[in-house]
């Protein structure tokens, strides 16, 4: 019988041949350390490279998008993305804020409208789990629909300049329709999000359903606000809904929001997928809208378009001009000090 005269160590790799074998065969053989096996099989492998290889691909020919130098000149100029970092010294980072007399320029050169617009006071009156609990038809409605946790709620109390709507950072929050009076002139609907992942099916279904009953039956809605994540673009649950909407013939305004998250180059990419990717559908009339709800930033374009739709844009213009009339008569009286002119503007 072969024995060696010093210990051998021999290599055996564990998937091939089992610890049973080994022992079986060789009995004079005893097992040292038994190695861990890989946890990635070849196949998992190949499929991790694969999808790492298509990720590249994809962000590469997301890089390759030349934008418009349009878009990003409105980008910069109303301060839309994501602030950028410069080195200012070998440890310290600085964020570089645009010199405010290049953003002036910029906005010159763009006429970038500078108007104040307000909203009517928000409230909220009515919650709708069911469809027998939706409010009465009275004024013009517009609703806020996207993804769970994209950004619906912080939007509208932005529009409004609030705090009523409740915003949370974890998903599934809403699970009813909210109405939300704007005065008594128009309502702001916020939606429940859809594609959460970790909600019941039968209660998926339920909402949709709700949600499918108010878009087909409301009489007073004038158009769907689509909420979009900027750093993510159109996903598959924006699809499936953007689809549904475009059957039933409603108008949609599609808002890439959270953009303060995003450098302007990307930025300025996402804007043109989104908008090569809204041609399939007939009842998107308008470019998307670019805004950040906790920036506040682009916030009056999106405001304007609101008021705009439910027929109240002159209505709100009116208001203001009223308003700085009223303090500029209270100036001449003596009755307001120059602190509360700016407060109350
Ligand atoms: N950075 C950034 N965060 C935002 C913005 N809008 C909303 N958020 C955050 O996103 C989370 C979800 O917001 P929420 O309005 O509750 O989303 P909803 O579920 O769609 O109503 C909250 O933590 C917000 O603070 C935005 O414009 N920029
Ligand atoms: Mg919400």
């Amino acid at each position: 019988m072969f024995r060696p005269l010093c210990p051998l160590k021999i290599l055996i790799k564990t998937h091939q041949i089992n610890n049973f074998m080994i022992s079986n065969r060789f009995p004079s053989l005893k097992v040292i350390k038994v190695a861990e096996p890989r946890r990635i099989s070849t196949i998992s492998n190949k499929a991790f490279v694969k999808s790492n290889r298509h990720e590249i691909s994809n962000r590469k020919k997301f890089r390759q998008i030349n934008p418009p130098p349009s878009i990003l000149r409105e980008i910069e100029a109303l301060g839309l993305g994501k602030p950028r970092r410069t080195k200012t010294s070998r440890f310290a980072t600085k964020v570089a804020i645009v010199g405010r007399k290049k953003l002036e320029n910029k906005l010159g050169n763009l006429k970038v409208e500078q108007e104040k617009l307000e909203l009517p006071h928000l409230s909220f009156f009515a919650g709708a789990k069911i469809p027998s609990s939706f409010p009465p038809e009275r004024v013009s409605e517009v609703a806020f629909v996207g993804r769970s946790n994209v950004g619906k709620s912080s939007l509208i109390n932005a529009l409004a300049d609030t705090t009523v709507v409740r915003t949370s950072d974890k998903p599934g929050l809403t699970r009813q329709i909210n109405f939300y009076a704007a005065g008594k002139i128009f309502n702001m609907v916020d939606m429940p999000g859809y594609g959460f992942a970790y909600v019941k099916e039968e209660e998926k279904t339920q909402w949709r359903e709700l949600m499918e009953t108010y878009i087909s039956t409301r009489k007073t809605l004038r158009k769907i606000f689509v909420i979009v994540d900027a750093r993510h673009g159109i996903k598959l649950a924006d699809v499936e809904f953007l689809e549904v909407l475009d059957k039933k013939g409603v108008e949609i305004q599609i808002v890439l929001t959270k953009c303060d998250m995003v450098i302007p180059p990307d930025l300025a990419r996402r804007y043109v997928v989104v908008k090569e990717k809204l041609q399939h559908y007939k009842n998107v009339a308008d470019d998307p809208l670019m805004v950040s709800a906790r920036k506040k930033t682009g916030i009056l374009k999106l405001r304007k378009e609101v008021l705009r739709t439910v027929d109240a844009l002159e209505k709100a213009r009116q208001a203001i001009q009223k308003k700085s009339v009223l303090i500029e008569n209270d100036i001449i009286k003596g009755r307001l000090n120059e602190n509360c002119v700016t407060k109350k503007r």
